[in-house]
């Protein structure tokens, strides 16, 4: 055993990737991973103690949640990143203990004195891969299998969610939105994790919190996306091509989109969305540029396949990066957290400039017009308030029983063949079901004929796998209107298709509105302990998905 990873729902053997990640993932990347989120958790021993004395956290605030986003499955992929991530943590660790120590001078608080442990200290003798690799190999989960299975799963289910809720919070600090809030929690729960008295009571409530603060951080890049581009509006989409060079961006990053259609105007370049972008084509600040020309291709598993089709340049903004063919390798670019090997990487913004794109738009200039995958359009845009301007029209059809159900089916889309089920259960619901959906699950059906009711369509798309607040926020407005009290007493059924770790804080912030009966599949998460799993069945009674013809006559009962 080289490595133990098990974030995700790929895990070899739905157990724990322990030779190579099945994403990729080298042991090398997988161990200096989890030394860097140790030497995070040794900022947060430093920092909550230097908070309590007010000192300035802005700049470890920032490192801590972009550490923790850039461990996310699929993001970053590069060792040598990894190192200079290390060496900045324990650099910045060691100014926070410095400033936390000062700050509390002539008090008898336990940040001045007494011994510390090793995380609040360590210091390597180089940063040599080799001497960063020996010490992973005595910190993270590969050195604690032995320890109790139930801590452990639940503490890696909360850093799990951390991980998801520090990509939300990132999203939103790139768009200049902040909430002091959450890398506070962040690093409260980071250093909870420190603590051997912690008992599973504990960490059941700390997983909640972070559930908690995960809406929080969902509203906070709500807030921040609309505020910059605008509320999402009911959009056809193009997935056909146009005959000019185009560039194709992937991942979550809007604002790395938004300077990628300035810089790209009037070049004779067009720009196409694929997987999780997609849902950017309706938000009015941007379906104002012409050459915005619509979406290429599916979720992001199918990236091989398609990017090699494209003939353009490629731009990862953030997950989900898969390794690149020869046939595209000169073509792909990362930006932000996301990095592979030996890909071309685009500088950071630098003091309030744009980031400089030119490069990969000299590149386009000279390739050939992507190669067509289908024809068509597709409808998206009804996130929160464009949803909320057809209430009437909703509650009408919901009155006259024209609407029987939703079903609200979220989250990621990925390899496996049991996800098949999500395609058969769409199509196989009942006409008068809606799905309400977000994230990349959607592509196992959002292509499918599944027509309208009364001109409402019967995949209600809200956008990004974060715009899932949208589907919070339809929900309550639901409750208000029928005047229900309890959430779980409206005509809404879950069903969740999880991958990565921005699904699990997706997953927690569902569970701390007191969401119950919600279907988790295609399968429950390696890292969740038999006694977890009980838990979780016994207060909300979370349930792994069965056979398509089970689970729909359960849904439409
Ligand atoms: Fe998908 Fe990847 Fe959005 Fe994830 S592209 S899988 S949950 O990164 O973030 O839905
Ligand atoms: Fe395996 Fe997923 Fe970890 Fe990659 S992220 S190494 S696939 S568990």
């Amino acid at each position: 055993m080289s490595m133990y990873c098990y974030q995700c729902q790929e895990t070899s053997k739905n157990n724990a990737c322990t030779i190579a990640g099945v994403c990729g993932k080298t042991s090398e990347t997988a161990s200096l991973q989890d030394l860097l989120i140790w030497t995070v958790k040794g900022i947060a021993f430093w920092g909550v103690k230097g908070r309590n004395f007010k000192i300035d956290l802005t700049e470890a605030d920032d490192f801590v949640i972009k550490a923790l986003f850039t461990t996310v499955t699929n993001v970053n992929f590069d060792a040598n990143r990894f190192v200079d991530w290390i060496e900045q943590a324990v650099q910045i660790r060691d100014d926070v203990r410095k400033r936390a120590q000062t700050a509390c001078h002539g008090d008898s608080g336990e940040a001045c004195t007494g011994t510390f442990p090793d995380i609040a200290e360590w210091h390597p003798k180089d940063y040599q891969i080799e001497t960063l690799l020996a010490k992973a190999e005595m910190i993270g989960v590969i050195s604690e299998l032995e320890t109790n299975e139930d801590i452990r799963s639940l503490r890696e289910l909360l850093v799990y969610g951390l991980k998801g809720l520090a990509a939300y919070t990132e999203h939103a600090g790139v768009l200049d939105t902040f909430n002091e809030a959450l890398p506070t929690f962040v690093m409260q729960a980071l250093f909870a994790t420190l603590d051997d008295k912690m008992d599973a009571d504990k960490y059941v409530q700390l997983v909640l919190k972070c559930g908690e603060m995960g809406v929080q951080a969902m509203a906070l890049l709500d807030q921040a996306n609309t505020s910059h581009y605008g509320h999402p509006e009911p959009t056809q989409v193009n997935l056909g091509v146009r005959e000019n060079p185009g560039i194709l961006i992937s991942g979550h990053d809007l604002r790395d989109l938004e300077e990628l259609l300035l810089q790209t105007e009037g070049s004779g370049v067009d720009i196409y969305t694929h997987s999780e972008m997609l849902p950017a084509n309706a938000y009015p600040a941007f379906k104002k540029y012409s050459h915005f020309a619509g979406n290429y291709g599916g979720s992001w598993w199918h990236q091989q396949e398609e990017f090699a089709k494209f003939n353009g340049p490629i731009l990862m903004t953030t997950n989900c990066i898969v390794k690149p063919k020869e046939s595209y390798q000169e073509r792909i670019f990362t930006s932000g957290l996301v990095g592979w090997p030996e890909v071309k990487h685009i500088a950071d913004r630098v003091n309030g400039a744009t980031k400089d794109f030119s490069a990969i738009i000299e590149l386009a200039k000279q390739c050939a017009a992507p190669q067509a995958l289908e024809e068509g359009q597709l409808t998206i845009g009804f996130a929160h308030q464009a949803v909320l301007n057809v209430a009437d029209q909703v509650v009408e059809a919901v009155q006259s029983g024209a609407i029987k159900k939703f079903v609200v089916m979220a989250g990621c889309d990925g390899r496996h063949k049991a996800r098949s089920y999500y395609t058969d259960l769409a199509e196989q619901l009942p006409k008068d079901h809606v799905i309400l959906t977000a994230g990349c699950a959607k592509y196992r059906y959002n292509k499918l004929e599944l027509g309208e009711i009364n001109g409402i369509p019967r995949v209600l798309d809200a956008g990004q796998c974060n715009d899932s607040y949208s589907l919070v926020v339809i929900a309550q407005k639901l409750a208000e209107v029928f005047e229900v009290k309890d959430i779980n007493d409206l005509p809404i059924a879950y069903d969740i298709a999880w991958y990565e770790q921005k699904a699990v804080i997706v997953l927690l912030a569902l569970l701390s509105l007191g969401v119950k009966n919600i279907r988790l599949g295609p399968t429950l998460p390696a890292f969740l302990s038999p006694n977890v799993v009980d838990v979780l069945v016994k207060n909300f009674n979370i349930m792994p998905i069965q056979s398509v013809a089970e689970d729909l006559q359960a849904i439409t009962a």
